[in-house]
């Protein structure tokens, strides 16, 4: 992280309207597409803390559309939250946009960089890998009020942040002209490693489009789902240990609800977690894959059908190889979407996902008996 970086995220918090004056502003480490940065401003008398994002435009092309989204997501939540507040077991929290100085809810610096601030959740910790099972049952309970919170929200009002975003077909489709280029062949010629992935790949092509073919058949529908529900994603609450809030809301979009599962699962029940180094570490925990079920289910038991229930062992397995399939890919193509911070780092993500995913594919009838014992 350059001083210059700094400087001008210093620079563009400044443009927000927090009370008092900036006393801090360091990186976060959330995310492998946006930069995150967390300030804090003071008065004489009090503090405030806000998430300041610059919005990367590479793979967000409309960052306008992500704003207004988020608005739509946020007001459309919070006024939900709100009523129902009596009955609650809990207090949800949902992160609000903040407005910069001159009103708007974005803030553009003079490189043409779309910025963003938000509130920051309360005394809550967000956690790279599972903590145990308590922990995984209240991430099923965050995604499942989620998917609850939105269940009643226009999708028309919704734009497309990132078209083709979970359609595996499209991802296989992509990879194969990457894989086949010129530039890709200098740079992977000879590697085992990429040999084997390649491989690995071509072995598990005719389950890509098994849930893109429900789609088309009419068997799954399309709903407001949130994209990206991976286990750091979700805020426990450090007083109550409950989860009060899910993040990151680029990605909230009309698509299956399965993207949304199968994304969730591969994340949390991979107790070594999506940067492990050790791949004998990676594997999916069915422990945790229950825990998390009987969380989800105890908010979205009422919305899911038998089609749905039926292809929710494919969406864990497709999740994982299609998270392996784009870091490869990324890999092949010289790291152009995903963040990297060593050589290698995206092919070593996606010998991960991919090593999950035979996981998955070893643990098939536990993982069904345990959608099935918990009635999904
Ligand atoms: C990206 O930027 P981040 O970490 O929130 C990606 C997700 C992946 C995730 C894997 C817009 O999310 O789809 O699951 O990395 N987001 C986008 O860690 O591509
Ligand atoms: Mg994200």
């Amino acid at each position: 992280m350059t001083e210059q970086r700094l400087a001008r995220a210093s620079e563009v918090a400044r443009q927000f309207d927090f009370p008092g004056r900036l006393v801090h502003l360091g990186p976060i480490a959330a995310g492998n597409v946006n930069d995150t940065y967390l300030a804090v401003f003071r008065t004489h008398f009090s503090e405030a803390r806000g998430i300041v994002q610059r919005i990367n435009q590479r793979v967000f092309k409309k960052p306008e559309w992500i704003i207004e989204n988020m608005s739509v997501v946020t007001e459309h939540a919070h006024r939900r939250l709100e009523r129902e507040s009596e009955g609650a077991d809990r207090l949800w929290q949902l992160p609000k946009l903040i407005a910069a100085r001159d009103g708007r809810p974005y803030h553009v610096d003079g490189d043409g960089e779309w910025w963003r601030a938000l509130t920051v959740i309360a005394s809550a910790t967000s956690y790279d890998k599972a903590q145990g099972p308590e922990h995984a049952r209240e991430a099923g309970t965050v995604l499942g009020q989620f998917h609850r919170l939105m269940s009643d929200l226009d999708a028309s009002r919704l734009r497309d942040t990132l078209p083709g975003f979970h359609v595996t077909p499209g991802y296989l489709k992509s990879y194969d002209e990457i894989a086949r280029g010129r530039e890709t062949s200098q740079r992977a010629n000879g590697n085992k490693e990429v040999e084997r992935l390649k491989d690995f790949v071509d072995r598990r092509r005719n389950f890509v489009d098994v849930l893109e073919q429900a789609l088309e058949r009419g068997a799954l529908k399309r709903r407001l789902i949130h994209g990206d529900p991976k286990v750091n994603n979700i805020m426990i609450d450090d007083l109550t240990k409950k989860g009060t809030s899910i993040v990151d809301l680029d990605t909230v979009k009309p698509g299956l609800i399965h993207y949304d599962f199968g994304d969730a699962l591969r994340s949390i029940c991979n107790p070594a977690g999506e940067e492990a180094l050790e791949l004998d570490e990676v594997r999916f925990d069915v422990g945790l894959c229950e825990a998390f079920v009987l969380g989800y289910l105890s908010r979205a038991s009422d919305f899911l059908t038998a089609e749905d229930r039926g292809r929710l062992y494919d969406s864990i397995r497709l999740i994982a190889f299609e998270l392996g399939l784009r870091f490869f890919q990324d890999h092949l193509a010289g790291d152009v979407y995903f963040k990297t911070r060593y050589p290698g780092h995206n092919l070593n993500r996606a010998r991960v996902q991919f090593r999950l995913c035979e996981s998955i594919e070893q643990s098939e009838p536990d993982i069904r008996r345990c959608l099935e014992k918990a009635r999904v």
